[in-house]
């Protein structure tokens, strides 16, 4: 593969409705569309998950936007490249930045595995033809309104729910919930809104049987989580924490979650979450594909990703209407009995759908070689 054009796109996508997190809420969605073309005319799609405001990790769309065009498309201009793990290799020397690095390598992905006549999941070495999926659902100010979505997101057999929760927000939260919904499969996420003083608070939500409560205390710890485990009977699971095969490593070997939350943007690209996947299979650790309110680009990577083996728990990839008025791609990503079918068509398996993607595209860049 030589890749010949890269064209950057920038989108804006609004939210059906606010996602709320300890944080802040989200609704606008202004992302990077990366399109790249090799020397054959062959093409390939990635999506950057950072966001406007670097409230989850340090990257923002004006970050990634300096990377890809200022750093890393230059590097992939000097490539010839036989297997998209060299593109893993050839942005290694420069420092993080690994949402701006995934979105290129999950373009290179694409195309590599259209070219192999492989779908991406199986590209992967990934072999499922379904995977099970759960929702991730935002702090809401109404109980009422949050049961309906709960009910409606059962209907369509959704198999995990998450919940997000912050301090003022969380145990008589989460107690309403399990009392109204007694064997619902739930979790929470704090986004690191605690700190180990929290540690008797927290322990509360032990009487709520959660399957696991996600990043409770800091961004970028491992150490407190790990003391906070031996505190709690809940698993934890990392999210924010964890940026690199070490980082995975390291909370294994310390004890720091009994679950790991693998996303594509946060650990640089598909052949790092490959690598994480493998070492946590290796310690037998569960993983989950996590979710960055991705339109249809970014949700087939996380679809083709979570055909993996080790990828046991249902993750945050909902279906594109749960998000979006109109996705991207074609056919949009539709979840039965909560279930997504892994597509068996070269590359991530969907149409994009130029017009749609123009209806929302707000700048548009093009690099040649
Ligand atoms: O912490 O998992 C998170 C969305 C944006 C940033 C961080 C997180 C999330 C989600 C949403 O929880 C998952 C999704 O539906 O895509
Ligand atoms: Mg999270």
């Amino acid at each position: 593969i030589r890749l010949e054009k890269i064209i950057v796109r920038k989108l804006k996508m609004r939210m059906k409705q606010p996602f709320v997190t300890s944080y802040g809420a989200v609704q606008n969605k202004t992302f990077l569309l990366i399109e790249a073309i090799d020397q054959s005319g062959q093409n390939g799609w990635g999506e950057s998950v950072a966001m406007d405001y670097p409230w989850y990790t340090e990257e923002t769309v004006k970050t990634t936007e300096h990377m890809v065009e200022d750093v890393l498309i230059p590097i992939l201009f000097k490539m010839d490249i036989g297997h998209p793990d060299e593109v893993n290799r050839a942005f290694d020397p420069i420092r993080r930045n690994n949402m701006a690095k995934a979105a290129l390598e999950g373009a290179v992905w694409d195309l590599y595995a259209k070219k192999q006549r492989l779908s991406l999941a199986k590209a992967l070495g990934g072999n499922k033809t379904s995977i099970a999926v759960g929702v991730s659902l935002g702090l809401q100010d109404s109980f009422s309104k949050l049961v309906k979505q709960i009910e409606e997101k059962l209907e369509q057999g959704y198999k995990r729910f998450k919940f997000k929760i912050k301090p003022g927000q969380d145990i008589d939260y989460i107690r309403a919930i399990r009392q109204a919904f007694p064997t619902l499969a739930m979790m929470v996420d704090a986004n690191s809104a605690y700190t180990l003083e929290d540690a008797a608070h927290l322990q509360q939500l032990d009487q709520f049987q959660l399957l696991m409560i996600e990043q409770p205390l800091a961004h970028d710890d491992i150490i407190d989580h790990a003391r906070l485990q031996k505190q709690l009977k809940t698993p934890i699971c990392l999210d924010e924490s964890i940026h690199s095969l070490d980082d995975v490593r390291h909370a294994i070997e310390l004890g720091s979650c009994q679950v790991i939350n693998i996303k594509i943007g946060r650990v640089g690209g598909l052949t790092a979450a490959k690598q994480i996947h493998d070492l946590c299979k290796q310690h037998g650790v569960a993983v989950w594909c996590g979710g960055m309110l991705e339109a249809g680009v970014g949700r087939a990577h996380n679809i083709a990703l979570t055909a993996l083996p080790q990828f046991t728990l249902p993750g945050d990839t909902a279906g594109s209407s749960h998000y979006w008025y109109q996705d991207i791609i074609d056919p949009e990503v539709t979840v039965k009995n909560g279930e997504i079918q892994v597509p068996d068509a070269p590359g991530i398996g969907y149409e994009v759908n130029r017009q749609v993607v123009e209806t929302y595209t707000i700048a548009e860049k093009v690099f040649q070689r």
